[in-house]
């Protein structure tokens, strides 16, 4: 049986407006990433993993199919928790083989899509009955301090959902997750590596639109939710490499000068002709930056492995002792 630990969906609403009114007053305006994974966009993200030109998700799958007895020999994990669970597809990679292992005893997902991750959390729970199912809805920017304690715990995040946070969020969110870790406890992440600038074109800009959809979803979202005016057919998709922050930048670029209100927000927004809307960015990694940034935030990659492409990596990584404790 799947149970659902705690909700804390409500609460998080009126963050998630603050972000929003911050966001769409900053420069360049920037919407949180959150308004991409209401329930269609949750569906249309699903569509993207299987998209030829979206490898991350088939890189991954790659690793955790030939290191997964390796993670489960050197974490020994009791517990293994999910950030941005979602449909925990490349979970069950982990679930089969830590529970072959014998040591695990319960599966903690966490996502911000309550309907996504009840659904998973008990298709999860009847494959695996041995395993207790403990869904969390939340956010693992806020909610990290709700995951059970006890045994050893695995804290995966996988499908390079990292590089979806900005800058200053990922050093906060890596240091969180050190002071969360106890020395038994490890962290899995997925993690895309900078490449060919026209292959991550490609990835987020395919032909069949289906990551254009999935983005102009959050406008929808936002219009819903926020009795707001976005009018789809003035802003014009884009997602670009920024070779200088290597990261993807997707989001719009207003076709025309025009104004949006947001009324629940209280927010008149005027776009110039050509302004861009930013909806999201994802990272892409190289080793040694990354190694650097897990370190100031108190963590060490104990392993780092690739697929043979070198397209992903996923590191485990364990809290740095700190000398004398
Ligand atoms: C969830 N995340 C890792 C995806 C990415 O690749 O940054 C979200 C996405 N956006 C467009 N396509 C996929």
């Amino acid at each position: 049986m799947a149970s659902l630990v705690v909700d804390t969906g409500a609460a998080g609403r009126e963050a998630v407006y603050e972000a929003t009114l911050h966001g769409l007053q900053a420069d360049p305006k920037a919407l949180p990433t959150i308004w991409l994974y209401d329930e269609r966009g949750s569906r249309l993200y699903e569509r993207i993993t299987r998209l030829p030109e979206y490898y991350l998700p088939r890189s991954e799958d790659e690793i955790l199919r030939a290191r997964a007895p390796e993670i489960a020999r050197l974490t020994q994990a009791s517990m293994l928790a999910e950030l941005g669970a979602g449909s925990a597809n490349n979970t069950r990679l982990l679930l089969d083989t830590l529970g072959a292992f014998g040591t695990l005893e319960r599966f903690v997902p966490l996502d911000v899509s309550g309907q996504a991750l009840q659904a998973s959390a008990q298709t999860i729970a009847a494959a695996y009955p041995r395993i207790a199912v403990e869904a969390i809805v939340g956010d693992f920017e806020r909610d990290l301090g709700l995951l059970p304690r006890g045994g050893r715990r695995l804290i995966a995040f996988l499908g390079s959902t990292i590089g979806n946070l900005y800058p200053d969020q990922r050093a906060t969110l890596l240091t969180d997750l050190a002071a969360e870790l106890e020395p038994h406890d490890s962290l899995l992440l997925g993690i895309d590596l900078v490449k060919d600038a026209a292959r991550l074109q490609a990835a987020y800009n395919d032909p069949q639109g289906v990551t254009e959809a999935f983005v102009r979803n959050a406008l929808t979202a936002v219009n819903l939710e926020l009795d707001a005016t976005f009018e789809q057919q003035r802003f014009a998709y884009e997602a670009r490499w920024d070779p200088e922050e290597e990261w993807m930048d997707i989001g719009f670029r207003a076709r025309e000068a025009h104004t949006v209100s947001l009324s629940r927000l209280g927010l008149e927004l005027a776009f110039e002709e050509a302004e861009a809307l930013r909806v999201e960015i994802s990272s892409k990694f190289r080793r040694e930056r990354f190694e650097h940034e897990a370190a100031t935030a108190g963590l060490r990659v104990a392993s780092w492995w690739t697929d043979h492409a070198g397209d992903f990596a996923v590191a485990l990584l364990v809290r740095e002792r700190i000398a004398g404790s």
